[in-house]
């Protein structure tokens, strides 16, 4: 086995996402890829960026906004497509995303598990984050696809407001996640937050770890660790309306 490549946050954005397989080398034969979910909408070609990620053979946990499209596509198949547009609201951009997607593709966002452990590196890999008052097996879907901050009254939520969970976390497992890109790059003591913000013009940005390496505790070091390609363009502005980050 070779390097095991964690990719935060790509939301659509398939040129970057070929520039960041092209500047780590990335060898599918040898190397994992692992992504940290919301692989779509935002960003100008969802489906190419699933296709990508399917045909690289790529582990990757489901995000809020891969949730979200798969929720239209399972009411659908469930329901046909005149109640759907009933019962499922989308936004028209979301809605664009779901209809490019093919049927491969969505069982490939369908099969996508909440948490993925990767002992060999001492790493879970979650979308959003964990509640660290408890053990991340024990937090519920909505913490893990969209948790940010720990608030005043000690709970968990999905706002910016209170202290990032990421801080509050004491380990001991390292965990890498994606969703806060408003807070950009984080790197503390037992957690690494990798979404840069790729679709809001700034950057692609990986964690490259060799076969069996421990994700570095000393945040310098896992810094060294980090590969990321800049944005083509800013596809899409930052609080444009489309539902939760
Ligand atoms: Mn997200």
């Amino acid at each position: 086995m070779g390097r095991t490549i964690v990719v935060g946050d790509i939301h659509g954005c398939a040129l970057e996402f070929d520039d960041l397989l092209r500047a780590v080398s990335f060898s599918q034969s040898s190397d994992r890829l692992v992504l940290v979910g919301d692989l779509v909408a935002r960003g100008p070609d969802s489906a190419a960026v699933v296709e990508i990620a399917r045909a690289c053979g790529a582990w990757a946990v489901r995000g809020n906004h891969d949730e979200k499209v798969l929720s239209w596509w399972r009411h659908e198949r469930a329901h046909g497509k005149r109640s759907a547009d009933r019962k499922i609201k989308l936004s028209e951009r979301h809605r664009a995303v779901a209809e490019a997607l093919t049927e491969r593709q969505f069982g490939y966002l369908d099969a996508l598990p909440l948490m993925l452990s990767l002992p060999e590196h001492g790493l879970l890999v979650v979308h959003a984050g964990v509640d660290p008052s408890r053990p991340p097996v024990a937090c519920d879907e909505e913490t893990l696809l969209t948790a940010r901050s720990v608030g005043d009254d000690g709970k968990i939520s999905r706002k910016l407001g209170g202290v990032p969970w990421a801080r509050l976390w004491r380990g001991p497992t390292q965990i890498v996640f994606g969703h806060d890109a408003r807070r950009n790059l984080q790197l503390e003591a037992f957690a690494t937050g990798l979404d840069t913000g790729c679709c809001y013009g700034r950057q692609l940005t990986s964690l490259v770890l060799d076969d069996g390496e421990r994700v570095p505790a000393d945040p310098q070091e896992r810094a060294r660790r980090l590969r990321w390609v800049p944005a083509r363009e800013a596809w899409c502005p930052m609080g444009s309306g489309d539902g939760p980050e």
